[in-house]
């Protein structure tokens, strides 16, 4: 870990609104055809870690730390009593929460579902996170919607399923509302988060672009409070480019919170640690988000490997997700105000100059050597990626 540099310190990681999902340092390896490879952990040992690691914040779903059966009971108040003190003795703060509507069999038809008391009790448990997150002082409240698609053709109305599906949003932000005025808090920013493929074999929100159609819709009785979650690597499943996507959403003002991770086009969500797979990418990302000013939490939503050990999800896996994050992040800003790049850009921003605008022939050929400058960018970018820029050589 130290032999290489680029590892920080508990103070350095401190400064960056980093977070740490309890399921993702919980994960134990298992997957559709994995048996688990780690024991379970629960809140205070990842607390304890991630607090030595100097991850500041920490999110949550509901069941992650509280059974389902203890939901809105005393059980739970006991629970996230506990959790307070855990954050408070690991000097941490949570930041978001987010309501398990997937992975239990009451939502084998989505929390959606025809069935009307299933989407009552969906209506609790996004209420019930509501209240559980202003407790804990958070911020942000994330929903992947999970089952709400098909598999079977013609199964469900897809426009009663979205309907459906606002209404529980909506019962959420209602709650919300009625809680942040009685504790004086402001209310949550509740965050959309898409997934192409899994667990549905078809999507009725499956991109971050739907997610913003979805919000525009006129379903939503609070569309101001509602925006994205994007996941870097849900977007590249898909096949798009993250960055455009985050693009969008940014010009949309609904970027509110970020997953980040990495992995594959059009594979599964294998949620990698960030910037393994596609380091020059996520140096754009960064670049992207810094100069458009994203203030929101970077969220390490990844799964250590089953081939990592218990020791190494949190001497390998968390360190080294954080570090990377941080010296891409901060490489980000060397690209900002990179000369090289700064002037090429300028130039290509000036155009050819050229006297009638009307001259198409005129207007290419006076371009034409410019944008040779589209090709340099990105090698400068790619020398900054490898230290090139510092005079890196490999000359001998
Ligand atoms: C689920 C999903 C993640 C989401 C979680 C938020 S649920 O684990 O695969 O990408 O961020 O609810
Ligand atoms: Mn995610
Ligand atoms: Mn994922």
């Amino acid at each position: 870990m130290q032999a290489c540099g680029g590892s920080y310190n508990r103070e350095t990681r401190h400064k960056y609104y980093i977070s740490g999902p309890q399921w993702a340092a919980a994960y134990t390896g298992h997957a559709l055809f994995h048996a688990p490879t780690r024991p379970e952990i629960g809140f205070g040992e990842v607390m304890r870690k991630y607090g030595e690691i100097g991850i500041r914040y920490w999110t949550t779903h509901d069941t992650d730390v509280i059974p389902t059966d203890a939901l809105g009971t005393e059980r739970q108040t006991e629970i996230v009593n506990r959790i307070k003190a855990a954050l408070a003795a690991n000097d941490m703060q949570c930041s978001m929460v987010t309501a398990e509507t997937f992975h239990h069999a009451v939502w084998a038809a989505s929390p959606a579902a025809e069935s009307p008391e299933v989407r009552e009790y969906a209506k609790f448990r996004l209420r019930n996170t509501v209240d559980i997150g202003h407790d804990l002082g958070a911020t942000f409240a994330v929903y992947w919607p999970g089952s709400l698609g098909y598999y079977v053709q013609g199964a469900i109305d897809e426009l009663a399923t979205l309907r459906w599906y606002a209404e529980g949003l909506n019962a959420a932000c209602d709650r919300d509302l009625e809680i942040a005025k009685k504790l004086g808090r402001p209310p949550l920013k509740h965050c959309l988060e898409a997934k192409p493929f899994e667990p549905q074999a078809e999507i009725l929100l499956p991109t971050s672009d739907a997610m913003l159609a979805f919000i525009g819709s006129g379903l939503l009785t609070h569309p101001e409070m509602v925006g994205l979650n994007p996941e870097y690597l849900h977007e590249l499943m898909w096949g798009a480019a993250p960055r455009a996507a985050l693009a969008r959403a940014l010009l949309a003002g609904k970027l509110f919170h970020f997953d980040i991770n990495d992995g594959y086009r059009l594979k599964h969500d294998v949620d990698i640690g960030v910037a393994l797979v596609n380091p020059l990418d996520w140096l754009n990302v960064l670049v992207l988000l810094r100069t458009h000013g994203y203030n929101g939490p970077f969220n390490l939503d990844y799964k250590p490997p089953r081939t990592t050990s218990q020791f190494g999800v949190f001497e390998v896996s968390f360190p080294t997700a954080v570090d990377r994050f941080i010296t891409l992040w901060e490489m980000a800003g060397e690209v900002s105000c990179d000369p090289i790049i700064q002037q090429a850009t300028g130039a290509l921003k000036a155009g050819g100059g050229v006297a009638d605008p009307r001259d198409a022939g005129a207007v290419a050929r006076a371009n034409r050597e410019l944008l040779t400058l589209h090709e340099l960018i990105a090698h400068r970018l790619f020398q900054i990626l490898i230290g090139q820029h510092r005079g890196r050589t490999f000359l001998w």
